[in-house]
């Protein structure tokens, strides 16, 4: 033990969890920025608004595994706490530290300050304060801790002194890794033999299942021992949105993404399903388009890391708790392949639900339209993104066409936003700093965009070299159907004014700031547009001019 301050083992302790890239908004922990540039090699990304450095941490955090740390003084506080939530929805591994109140002052009105620390509580996992310098090295592995354990989750520390001050303070103390837990999953918890041969009987037994897995089985790392459950027992896969990357669109058994943001045929496949074996999914509303796919009552499966989550939607048949890789493993020794047979029907049914949404979808998907088609785009980008790319996709109508129309390959890593729009385009930038190496490729509508469309200047100051693809339809045409719908069947002229933009030009906006941005408005120079932003090597805006009446196909339920 020696005698340090806080913000030289702050430093110190950040470097040892392997964290390679911090997001804030200043001012915050100076001196842990300062002993950072003396003591590690730690990128300090300074952003334009606290949110946008939140969903960069998160999509850090959501790329490597590592958790992503966020910062802010405590006049921006909230505005971290509101990027959280997306982390809390998707369970992704953030930390949030943020300057908070000084016992000497508070409650005398200090300036810019409020108590942040309750707004905190219904987004992390664990919300607490550091007020003593001693605190740092137990305080901050306890974060690390929290976030990457069991389900990962956002966690905030909040530092005394508005700008997290007691950084300055001195201790006899040293810095503390905990290895385990720089990334996830620290744990994976053996299922009990019992309830795991439960499972995989009624598994066996059934001629019509269907798997649907979600973002624990990427969590565990688990898509391997999925994809070789599946061959074996010949059962079909649909995911979550946030599992789309656990199975690559082109297996066989690989039926699309189930729910609301979803791919026909997998809707249809598990409606049809005679049981369903949930791995890693809450089986939220999103997963299951409010619980109607499945229905409530169909014979259930569930696998998960979270005891509170197995059998919280569905009435199970048998429920496991335990790390999705190591059940599966499991699985994969004591299963009997000839129960395969039982499944031929049911296998040849599956076929003809993708079959029929493939060429449902077809003139669109191949379509030349100008104003451009972005299932167009979705094919484009299913055809020629590299395969170890990281596909980011906002969400509202970005999320629709991602889940429903882009077809994941092996090799590559899907990641979306779990609710807010926005989130993508700043968590791309967060993706490509913790995956350099790996182009990053991010679709978002631009009212996704416009959220965060500052942190361009970033991307290029830091050189992130994120490709980021624009839907540009000078609106968030989404809404049209709900406007519809809300004016008893057609809108006012007026009522485009709640939903609709200026046309702007998002390739010049983006070459002003110095990044590259390209124009499409011919669905053919797409292909090229792409090829010249992943190789650039700088940061990219492609801006595709899309049909505004252009609308994606709602969930079917049957
Ligand atoms: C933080 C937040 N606010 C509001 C919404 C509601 N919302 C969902 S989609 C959407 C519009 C999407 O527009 P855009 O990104 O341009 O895509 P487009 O619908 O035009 O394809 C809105 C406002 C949301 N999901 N998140």
């Amino acid at each position: 033990m020696s005698r340090q301050s806080g913000a030289q083992v702050l430093a110190d302790m950040l470097a040892g969890y392997g964290v390679s890239h911090v997001f804030m908004v200043p001012a915050v922990l100076r001196r842990t920025f300062a002993e950072m540039e003396r003591r590690t090699s730690i990128s300090r990304i300074h952003c334009h608004g606290e949110k946008a450095a939140a969903y960069m941490a998160d999509g850090y955090a959501r790329a490597s595994g590592k958790p992503g740390i966020c910062m802010a003084q405590v006049v921006g506080a909230l505005n971290l706490a509101a990027g959280l939530r997306d982390a809390y929805l998707a369970h992704s591994p953030v930390i949030a530290f943020t300057g908070g109140r000084d016992p000497k002052t508070k409650f005398r009105k200090v300036y810019q300050e409020v108590d942040d620390v309750p707004a905190f509580e219904p987004v992390t996992k664990w919300n607490a304060t550091v007020d003593a310098v001693e605190r740092f090295p137990d305080m901050v592995r306890q974060a690390f801790r929290v976030a990457t354990s069991g389900a990962p989750g956002p966690v905030h520390l909040q530092f005394r002194g508005n700008e997290g001050q007691v950084d300055q303070d001195e201790a006899e103390m040293e810095a503390q890794v905990e290895a385990q837990f720089a990334k996830v999953p620290p744990y994976r918890p053996i299922p009990d033999p019992q309830s795991l041969a439960q499972l995989l009987r009624a598994l066996q037994e059934s001629p019509k299942p269907v798997i649907v897995a979600g973002g624990g089985v990427r969590a565990s790392g688990a898509g391997a021992e999925l994809l070789q459950l599946a061959e074996a027992l010949g059962i079909p896969v649909a995911t979550s949105l946030n599992g789309k990357d656990c199975i690559p669109a082109s297996h066989p058994l690989s039926v699309g993404v189930v729910g609301s943001y979803s791919r026909e045929s997998a809707n249809r496949v598990v409606a049809a399903a005679d049981l369903v074996c949930f791995v890693g999914t809450s089986a939220g509303g999103m997963t299951t388009h409010a619980w109607a796919v499945p229905k409530v009552g169909v014979a259930a499966l569930q696998i998960d890391i979270e005891p509170e989550t197995i059998g919280r939607n569905y009435p199970l048949k048998a429920g496991v708790l335990g790390d999705a890789k190591v059940c599966l493993s499991y699985m994969l020794e004591a299963l009997d392949r000839a129960s395969a047979a039982r499944r031929t029907a049911w296998l040849g049914q599956v076929k003809k639900f993708k079959d029929e949404w493939a060429e449902k979808y077809r003139s669109q998907l191949e379509s030349d339209a100008a104003p451009i088609r972005p299932e167009r785009i979705c094919a484009d980008l299913s055809r020629y993104v590299p395969e170890d790319a990281i596909v980011l996709s906002d969400t509202g109508h970005a999320g629709m066409w991602m889940g429903g129309m882009y077809d994941v390959r092996a090799g590559q890593s899907f990641m979306r936003s779990a609710g807010h729009l926005g989130w993508a385009f700043p968590a791309g930038l967060g993706a490509k700093c913790a995956a350099p190496g790996r182009p990053v490729v991010t679709f978002t509508g631009d009212a996704g965009l416009w959220y965060h469309i500052g942190e361009l200047e970033t991307a290029v100051r830091w050189n992130i070299a994120a490709v980021t693809v624009v839907n540009n339809n000078a609106s968030g045409n989404q809404s049209k159907r709900g406007f519809d719908r809300a004016y008893g069947g057609e809108q006012t002229a007026k009522a485009r004014e709640l939903w609709t933009y200026r046309m702007v030009d998002l390739a010049r906006v983006a070459s002003d700031i110095g990044a590259l941005g390209i124009r499409v408005e011919k669905a053919g120079e797409f292909r090229g547009a792409l090829e010249k932003a992943l190789g650039s090597g700088r940061p990219a805006l492609i801006d595709v001019a899309t049909d505004i009446e252009a609308i994606a196909p709602v969930a079917v339920s049957s």
